[in-house]
Order: C-alpha cells, then sequence, then structure tokens
C-alpha cells in the first residue's frame, strides 16, 4: 500500500509564472493531476469569470465568498485523489483569495481567512517572488480586473503576511528553468515525507 499524494500549491501575483509552473511541475512528476482557481468551469467559476472580465458587478463580500465555494465545491474530490497518492498541483489556492480581497479598502487579513478555514492543507506553497514591476511587463498583464500595479503592490504585501512553515519563496525573476529545478528540488525532498503524514485542515 503505498501513501497519499502531497498537496503542492503555486502562489503569487499575477503573471509571476504559476501556470508555465504548474504546467512543468506536473509533467516531471510520475502520478500528479493538476488543478487551477479560480475553476471557471463550474457554474460557481462561470460566474467568477464575468466578474473578472467586468461583464458582472458583485459586492467584495459576494465575490469573496464565491471563491471559496469554488474551492469547497473541488475538497472532496482533492481529499480523494490525495489519499489514492495522486499529487495535486494547484494554481492558486485560498491565499489567493485571502490577498486580493485583502487588498481591498475595509478588509482585514484574518477576517478573509474565515471562509476557507478546514479545507485540505498544502505541505507546501511556492511563492513565485516577482516585483510588480517586473511582472507588468510580461505579457498580457493589465486585462482583467485586479491587473493595475497598485492594487497588486498591496496583494504582493500581503502575500507576505500569509507566509507560514509551508512556503518556499522562489524568486520568479529567474529564467523559467531556473525556477523549475529549485521547485522540482524541493518537491523531490517531501514526496516521500508526506507520504504517512495525515492531511491536515488550513488555518484550522
Ligand atoms: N483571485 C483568485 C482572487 O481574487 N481570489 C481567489 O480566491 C483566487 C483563486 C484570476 C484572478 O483571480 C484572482 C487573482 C487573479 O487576479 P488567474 O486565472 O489565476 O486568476 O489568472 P492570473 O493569475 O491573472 O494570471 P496568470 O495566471 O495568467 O499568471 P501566471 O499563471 O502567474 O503566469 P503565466 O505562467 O501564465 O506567465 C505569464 C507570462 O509570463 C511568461 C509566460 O510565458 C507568459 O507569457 N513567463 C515568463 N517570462 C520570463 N521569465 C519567466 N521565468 C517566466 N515565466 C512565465
Ligand atoms: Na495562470
Amino acid at each position: 500500500m503505498t501513501g497519499r499524494g502531497a498537496l503542492i500549491v503555486m502562489e503569487g501575483i499575477d503573471r509571476s509564472g504559476k501556470s508555465t509552473q504548474c504546467k512543468m511541475l506536473v509533467n516531471a512528476l510520475s502520478k500528479a493531476k493538476s488543478m487551477k482557481f479560480p475553476d471557471r468551469t463550474t457554474a460557481t467559476g462561470n460566474k467568477i469569470d464575468q466578474y473578472l472580465q467586468r461583464k458582472l458587478e458583485l459586492d467584495d463580500n459576494e465575490i469573496h465568498n464565491l471563491y471559496s465555494k469554488n474551492r469547497w465545491e473541488k475538497e472532496k474530490a482533492m481529499l480523494d485523489d490525495l489519499e489514492k497518492g495522486i499529487t495535486l498541483v494547484v494554481d492558486r489556492y485560498a491565499y489567493s483569495g485571502v490577498a486580493y480581497t485583502g487588498a481591498k479598502p475595509g478588509f482585514d487579513l484574518d477576517k478573509c481567512k474565515e471562509p476557507d478555514v478546514g479545507l485540505p492543507q498544502p505541505d507546501l506553497v511556492f511563492f513565485l517572488d516577482l516585483k510588480v514591476n517586473t511582472a507588468a511587463n510580461r505579457e498580457a498583464f493589465g486585462g482583467e480586473r485586479y491587473e493595475q500595479t497598485d492594487f497588486q503592490k498591496k496583494v504582493y504585501a500581503n502575500f507576505l503576511k500569509l507566509k507560514s512553515k509551508e512556503w518556499q519563496v522562489i524568486d520568479a525573476s529567474r529564467s523559467i528553468e531556473e525556477v523549475n529545478h529549485d521547485i522540482l528540488n524541493s518537491v523531490n525532498n517531501i514526496l516521500g515525507k508526506v507520504e504517512k503524514k495525515p492531511i491536515g485542515k488550513l488555518w484550522a
């Protein structure tokens, strides 16, 4: 009987290279699946997509809760996969939920955590550390809601406040290959270690 898979999360501001790195990581691992939040394919995710494209206006609390609901609707599937020994590589998670809403006026980070308390606890969180001005020069920055430098600077600062022991800060200003190399090293280090460890609950 083999052990469980690892829950690996990629976080960072817009255009920090998360999707690029998630794809490379999943391809490099033998028993892994990729996931992405927001998952725009569900009814909840569709509403989030409309909001991000500015086709729909929603109250800040409502959109915050929708992002969380979009994660909770995947909780069972995530736990099932992890128990089966599948490693999950997740492009954004609850940390994004808190860092982005927390960048809006009047929101407190601890309060923003509440709807996501109890979700599966990641074993490893990579924070792709990229300065906002560098990210802004990358392809297609500026299209969707939140893709503005002042807002992104607040998001960046919030992410740093969320750092916990599972976090690894990765210098994402280097080449795609260099970033991938560091990520692979860390992942290979933890895979054997989590096998027998029970899956924890986030912020609980
Ligand atoms: N959000 C999300 C919330 O407010 N609350 C939540 O709970 C959640 C989950 C959508 C928005 O939703 C917000 C955050 C977001 O504003 P999204 O769908 O994940 O989130 O989309 P974005 O993060 O906006 O954007 P990206 O996903 O497109 O950025 P990535 O994935 O970080 O970057 P990637 O890999 O696509 O790369 C961007 C470009 O840079 C190049 C790539 O080739 C690409 O052109 N690149 C590099 N260039 C140079 N050097 C490198 N090392 C590079 N790596 C990639
Ligand atoms: Na992405």
